[in-house]
C-alpha cells in the first residue's frame, strides 16, 4: 500500500479530514538527549552506511519528516520524562524508530539500562512497545567500536517494505491526534477557566465593595451629623454663658445714668450672639458637606427674633417707703447722737450744732435710701439678664437643632442621589463582567459543538489508522514478517 493508498483509505472516512502537512525526506534522523552520544553515532553510521543520508536534529527543516529515526541515549542512566517527551516530539511523524544505548564500552550495566529504557518507553506510549533497542559504542574510550547491531537495525528498518506506508500512517495519526487535541483544548480553552474564575471573583468583589461603600457612606453621614449637632449645641450654650457673664458684670457696674441704655445694649449683644451662632452653624454644616463630598442645599431658618422685654425697674413703693423709713431712722439716730455729743463737748455751739446735725442726718438718710435703691436695681438687672440669656439659650438650642435636622435631611437626599449614581456605575461594571462571562460561555459552547461535530469523524479515522499500524500477528518489532 503506497502513501496515496493510505491517504485514500483515511479520507474515505471523511474527505474533509485535516491531512498531514509534512514532506517526507529520505534521510535518517539521529537525535537524543544532550551529550547522549548522537554525534558519535551519526559519524559511525555515515561511515558504515554511506548509501544513506543521516542528519542531526539541527539539520532537518521544520515540516520535514525523516524516513527513520535513531534515538540515542546514554547507558549512564535510564530515560527520564523529558527524554520521553523529546522522543515523542522527534518521532511524531515517523514510525520507524530505533533506540540506541551508547557508551556501552564504559558502562557494564548497559543491558539493564537498555531493558529499563525499553520498559519506560513501552509504558510511556503503546507505539514504543515494538521499538527496536540496541547497544552501541560509537566513540569508545575503551576497546573497539561496537555499532554492528545498530547498523543492522538501521539497515533493516530502512529496507522494510511497509516503511513508507507505516510512516504515512504515523503522520496521519499525529495529524489526527493534533486535530483532536485542538478541539479538546478549545473546549478547555487556554486560560478560559482562569479568566472565568477571575471574572467571577471580580464580580463578587464589586458587589461586596458596593455594599461596603454604601454602608460606610451612611455611617459617615450619621457620625458627621451627630458630631455637628453636639458641637453646635455646645457652641450655642457656650456663647450664651459667656454673654451672660459679660452682661451680669456690666449690670453689676451699671449706674442710674446707664440704666436707660442698658436694655438696648443687652438687645444688641443678644442680636450679635444670635448672628455669631448662625454664622458658626452655617460654616460647620457646609464643612460637613465638604468632608462628605455632598453639597448641602439647606437654607438657614428664618432669622431668630429674640424678644427682650424692658428691664423691670418698676416703681417699688413699699420698698421705697420702707427704705425711707429705715434711712430716716438711721439719719435721725446719727443726727441725735452727733447733737448730743456736740452739746457735751461744746455747749456754746448747741443751736448751730443741732442744725448741722439735722443736715447731716438728712444727707445720710438720702445716701442710704439712694444706695439701697441702686443696689436693688442692679440685682433686678442681674436677674433680668440671667432670665434673658437663658431664654436666648433655649431659643438658640432649638434653632440649631432644627437647622441640623434640616441639614441632615438635605444630606440624606444628596446621599441617596449619590448612592443611586454609584449603583448605576456598579450595575454598568457588573453588566460588563456578565457580558464577558456570557461571551466565554458562548465560546465554550461553540467549542463543545465543534468538538462534538468533528471528534467522531476523527476518532473513526484514528481507529482506521491504528488498525493499520497495529503489528500483525507473526511480525517482529519492525513489522517485517518473521
Ligand atoms: N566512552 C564513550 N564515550 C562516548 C561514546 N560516544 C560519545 N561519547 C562521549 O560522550 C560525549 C558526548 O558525545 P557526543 O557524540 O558529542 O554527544 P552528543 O549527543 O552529540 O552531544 P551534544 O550534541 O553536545 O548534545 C563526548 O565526550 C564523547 O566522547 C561512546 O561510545 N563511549
Ligand atoms: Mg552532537
Amino acid at each position: 500500500m503506497s502513501e496515496a493508498d493510505v491517504d485514500a483509505m483515511v479520507l474515505a472516512v471523511d474527505p474533509e479530514l485535516p491531512q498531514p502537512a509534512i514532506a517526507r525526506d529520505d534521510v535518517v534522523l539521529v537525535t537524543g538527549p544532550w551529550l547522549a552520544g548522537a554525534t558519535g553515532v551519526i559519524n559511525a553510521l555515515r561511515e558504515r552506511l554511506p548509501r544513506h543520508r543521516f542528519v542531526e536534529a539541527a539539520e532537518i527543516r521544520a515540516g520535514v519528516a525523516p524516513v527513520a529515526m535513531v534515538f540515542v541515549v546514554s547507558a549512564t542512566a535510564p530515560l527520564t520524562e523529558s527524554d520521553c517527551a523529546l522522543l515523542d516530539a522527534s518521532a511524531a511523524d515517523t514510525d520507524a524508530v530505533i533506540g540506541v544505548v551508547t557508551k556501552i564500552d564504559v558502562h557494564r550495566a548497559w543491558r539493564q539500562v537498555l531493558e529499563a529504557d525499553r520498559t519506560i518507553t513501552a509504558g510511556h506510549a503503546p507505539r514504543y512497545a515494538a521499538m527496536a533497542w540496541v547497544g552501541a559504542a560509537a566513540a569508545p574510550d575503551l576497546g573497539a567500536q561496537a555499532v554492528d547491531d545498530l547498523v543492522a537495525a538501521v539497515e533493516q528498518a530502512v529496507a522494510t517494505d511497509s516503511l513508507a506506508r507505516r510512516n504515512r500512517l504515523r503522520a496521519w495519526e499525529n495529524r489526527l491526534l493534533g486535530a483532536a487535541h485542538h478541539y479538546e483544548s478549545e473546549v478547555v480553552g487556554e486560560g478560559r477557566e482562569v479568566r472565568l474564575a477571575a471574572l467571577r471573583e471580580r464580580r463578587a468583589a464589586e458587589v461586596r465593595r458596593a455594599r461596603l461603600d454604601k454602608t460606610e457612606r451612611a455611617i459617615a453621614v450619621r457620625a458627621q451629623m451627630q458630631q455637628a449637632r453636639l458641637q453646635l449645641s455646645y457652641f450655642a450654650r457656650n456663647r450664651c454663658a459667656s454673654v451672660r457673664t459679660e452682661l451680669q458684670e456690666d449690670a453689676a457696674s451699671a449706674t442710674r445714668r446707664t440704666f436707660g441704655a442698658f436694655t438696648d445694649y443687652v438687645r444688641r449683644r443678644i442680636g450679635e450672639v444670635v448672628e455669631e451662632v448662625d454664622d458658626g452653624t452655617a460654616q460647620q454644616l457646609s464643612q460637613v458637606g465638604l468632608e462628605l463630598g455632598l453639597p448641602i442645599e439647606c437654607p438657614a431658618p428664618p432669622a431668630l427674633a429674640v424678644e427682650v422685654p424692658a428691664a423691670p425697674l418698676r416703681s417699688r413703693r413699699v420698698e421705697t417707703r420702707l427704705m425711707a423709713l429705715l434711712g430716716a431712722g438711721f439719719g435721725l439716730g446719727v443726727a441725735l447722737t452727733l447733737s448730743r455729743l456736740l452739746a457735751d463737748l461744746a455747749p456754746q455751739w448747741t443751736a448751730a450744732g443741732v442744725v448741722a446735725c439735722a443736715v447731716i442726718g438728712v444727707l445720710l438718710t438720702l445716701w442710704v435710701v439712694g444706695t439701697r435703691g441702686l443696689l436693688h436695681d442692679r440685682a433686678v438687672l442681674d436677674r433680668w439678664v440671667a432670665g434673658g440669656t437663658s431664654g436666648l439659650r433655649a431659643a438658640l438650642e432649638e434653632r440649631v437643632a432644627s437647622w441640623v435636622l434640616a441639614a441632615e435631611s438635605a444630606l440624606g437626599i444628596a446621599a441617596a442621589e449619590r448612592d443611586a449614581a454609584q449603583s448605576v456605575r456598579v450595575d454598568q461594571v457588573l453588566a460588563g463582567i456578565d457580558r464577558e462571562i456570557h461571551q466565554l460561555a458562548v465560546t465554550r459552547a461553540h467549542a463543545v459543538a465543534e468538538r462534538d461535530l468533528h471528534m467522531p469523524v476523527i476518532e473513526r479515522a484514528l481507529a482506521v489508522v491504528r488498525v493499520e499500524l497495529a503489528p500483525a500477528v507473526g511480525t517482529d518489532s519492525t513489522n517485517r514478517p518473521i
